[in-house]
């Protein structure tokens, strides 16, 4: 660090009081609390003293919510406390999550909050010597917003002085009851750089004005993959600006893709196949300083096999044991292994024919994209009308009393894959049924 820099270190959504979802219960894996937004919280603090940070400042959903707002704000209140030995200031926004307890833990000190009520307000950090950085925030002054925050307009950038955006907001969704914000709007203000709130998944930091989300500061569950952590920004002298992301979350977790189509007996060598895959995901995912602890991995299992259901009684018996592993220093577990391989098949051959087989396998072809299909004159079209029959299915399942207040927004690759898992299965199934017309009686 240049002693004449002014550093800053974001943080995006910490859910504080949440721990993480989905972790493995094993010795061999740090507790809980260990790998969870509390523990983030705790490293960033300690990082910001040890980097000499001039402020941090928190983009909101700071703390989950009403029920964990006992638990949330004692694990705030321990990097606070950290902060504050130090005399590093701390700024915030409200989220949409804690519009009530942000302002409220504001109001007994140790945090500014910017913005409160809808406004726009800001905070000049300006150490003696060394450049003065503007902080502008806007904050959440309910759980629900429609309106755009720049329906009030931010203050104007100011020629000379470096400005920074603390926002939490939807953005680029108009309509969003979550502060839905323009990233044309927010880039028009002139300010150096514009950090997000809201959106788990980490932004690629910008220097050059437009926004970008800073991501949870930890991965709260399996779906929150890649590297988590706050931004250090850093001003120089001459007002050239600087990010970078530091892997502080102690959890991490990656999504693996394990191909089996050219393994030599893939069931029997599972165990040893996948370790090599979790370890070099492991190895690939891990950045300079990382300080990862824990790696949690959704492993699938893909590609054309000779024997399918010797691979799934494979998965099954490899997902039981659940053991954890070491990987780049640190520990791996498999969260879960979901089987996608499918029986090995000449898909073009079988096609050709009219029985049940053959039009399974030209469905088949459809659904992987294929130009060609036998006894299909518009493959494409044919997807299409594919895609929504099986939408039309999920989402008569979707609207089943049980299910109700559990769907997600279902993905038109989800459903695609979907239907193939169903052809490919019924196909199988097909097959072992002509097997076992040949197959002596069992009985
Ligand atoms: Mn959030």
């Amino acid at each position: 660090m240049s002693a004449r820099q002014t550093q800053i270190l974001f943080v995006g959504d910490m859910h504080l009081g949440r721990l993480p979802a989905r972790v493995q219960a094993s010795d061999r894996l740090p507790p809980l609390a260990e790998l969870g937004p509390g523990a983030a919280w705790r490293r960033t603090a300690d990082e910001a003293v040890r980097l000499k940070v001039d402020a941090v400042a928190l983009a909101g959903d700071v703390v989950h919510g009403a029920g964990d707002t006992f638990e949330g704000a004692s694990e705030l209140a321990t990097g606070l406390v950290i902060l504050a030995r130090a005399g590093i200031p701390v700024l915030a926004v409200a989220g949409n999550h804690d519009t009530r307890v942000l302002p409220e833990l504001a109001r007994h000190g140790g945090i500014t909050l910017l913005g409160p009520e809808g406004t726009w307000s800001f905070a000049d950090i300006a150490p003696e010597g060394r450049p003065a950085v503007r902080v502008v925030g806007w904050s959440f002054p309910r759980p629900h917003w429609t309106d755009s925050p720049l329906a009030v307009a931010p203050p104007p950038a100011v020629p000379g002085l470096v400005t920074l955006g603390l926002l939490h907001a939807d953005l680029d969704v108009p309509g969003s009851r979550y502060a839905p914000v323009s990233g044309a709007g927010l880039a028009a203000a002139g300010y150096a750089g514009w950090l997000l709130g809201h959106i788990h998944a980490p932004g690629a930091p910008s220097t050059s004005g437009r926004p970008f989300y800073l991501g949870s500061l930890s991965g709260l569950d399996p779906t929150e993959t890649g590297v988590h952590g706050p931004v250090l920004v850093s001003v120089g002298e001459g007002g050239d600006v600087a990010m970078r992301r530091m892997p502080l979350a102690p959890l991490r977790w990656l999504a693996v893709d394990l191909d089996l189509e050219d393994t030599r007996e893939p069931a029997a060598a599972l165990a040893a196949l996948v370790y090599d895959a979790v370890a070099g995901a492991c190895e690939a995912s891990r950045e300079a300083d990382d300080a990862t602890l824990a790696f949690g991995v959704r492993l699938a299992l893909r590609g054309a096999v000779d024997d399918p259901a010797a691979v799934r009684a494979a998965a099954v018996a490899l997902g039981e044991k659940s053991e954890s592993m070491p990987a780049a220093g640190a520990v791996a577990f498999l969260e879960t292994i979901t089987v996608e391989t499918h029986q090995r098949v000449a898909l073009g051959e079988a096609a050709q024919g009219d029985d049940p087989p053959g039009l399974l396998a030209r469905r088949i072809l459809a659904l992987e994209g294929a130009d060609d299909v036998p006894g299909v004159d518009d493959p494409a079209a044919w997807r299409a009308l594919l895609l929504t029959e099986a939408r039309r299915v999920i989402h008569d399942v979707d609207h089943l009393a049980s299910y109700r207040g559990l769907e997600e927004p279902v993905s038109d690759d989800e459903v695609r894959r979907e239907a193939l898992a169903t052809a490919w299965a019924l196909l199988e199934h097909l097959d072992q049924d002509r097997k076992g017309r040949h197959a002596p009686d069992p009985s």
